[in-house]
Order: C-alpha cells, then sequence, then structure tokens
C-alpha cells in the first residue's frame, strides 16, 4: 500500500508517524513483519521487489482491533530525501492467512498514516496530516526469493 507525502516539506521534522490498520474479526494468529519502501503511487509488482531488506517492524496483530504501527523514523528519512509516496508490504511470518487486515474497499476501517510534523520555517508550527491508503492490502500471498 502507499500513502502521498508530498504535502510535508522538505526539511520538515516528523514528531510522529503511525500506521494505522484495522485487523479482521477472524483469529489473525501469526507475527507480521512490515516493510517500508519509496513508493510512486502506482500499485505493481515492483512494489514487492523495492522494500527495504529489513524490516521497519516485527509485530503480532490482534484480531478485530486497531493496530498502531510507529514507522516515525522510516518517513523522517522519506522526508529527507523528497520522496513523494511512503510505501508499506506486509509479510507474514509462519502461518500463513490470505486476509488479515482491512482494505480502502472498507471506509471506515481502511489503512490510514498519521504524519505529525513540524515545519522548517516557525510560521504555522505544527501540521497533522491525515492520508489514506490508495491501495489496499493486497500483497500477503507475495514473497521475496
Ligand atoms: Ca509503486
Amino acid at each position: 500500500m502507499e500513502f502521498e507525502i508530498n504535502a510535508i516539506p522538505a526539511l520538515s521534522t516528523v514528531n510522529s508517524a503511525v500506521l494505522n490498520l484495522y485487523s479482521h474479526e477472524e483469529d489473525v494468529a501469526g507475527t507480521i513483519s512490515l516493510y517500508g519502501y519509496v513508493g510512486n503511487g502506482i500499485f505493481q509488482d515492483d512494489d514487492f521487489r523495492d522494500a527495504n531488506k529489513n524490516p521497519i517492524v516485527t509485530f503480532m496483530p490482534t484480531p478485530n482491533s486497531l493496530n498502531e504501527i510507529i514507522v516515525t523514523d522510516f518517513i523522517q528519512n522519506l522526508v529527507n530525501s523528497g520522496g513523494d509516496f511512503a510505501g508499506f508490504q506486509l509479510r507474514q511470518i509462519g502461518e500463513r492467512k490470505t486476509s488479515l487486515f482491512y482494505s480502502s474497499k472498507r471506509e471506515d476501517k481502511r489503512p490510514f498514516l498519521e504524519v505529525d510534523y513540524t515545519l522548517p520555517i516557525p510560521v504555522p508550527p505544527t501540521a497533522l496530516l491525515l492520508v489514506s491508503g490508495l491501495i489496499g492490502l493486497v500483497g500477503l500471498k507475495r514473497r521475496l526469493g
């Protein structure tokens, strides 16, 4: 999934960035690794190859709940390098489930990225950006290698 972040000016300080994912009601037992990549706003096979080798975080989701995943450092690095889209890929470790989180088709439970940042210039001091995923989660079935 990719999120447009080009509204955040270069040199901004990212105070916090949280990726919010709603898990399904069913059993979601299993560990998930979240990978990040520089997106381009288009869903494509290359996205999976572009994901960084090292996960941002590995976590265990709980069913039917909002999972708040801290991605502050990743977003800060993207802002520093002028990236326009933040890309995320989820990969499941161990037990396979094809669908763990709601996609952007579920308007009330779609993935969203919440970024709290401070502009580099002293005029409005803090802004909050809420963006919805352009593309829902469809990548769990694919793996590298
Ligand atoms: Ca892409």
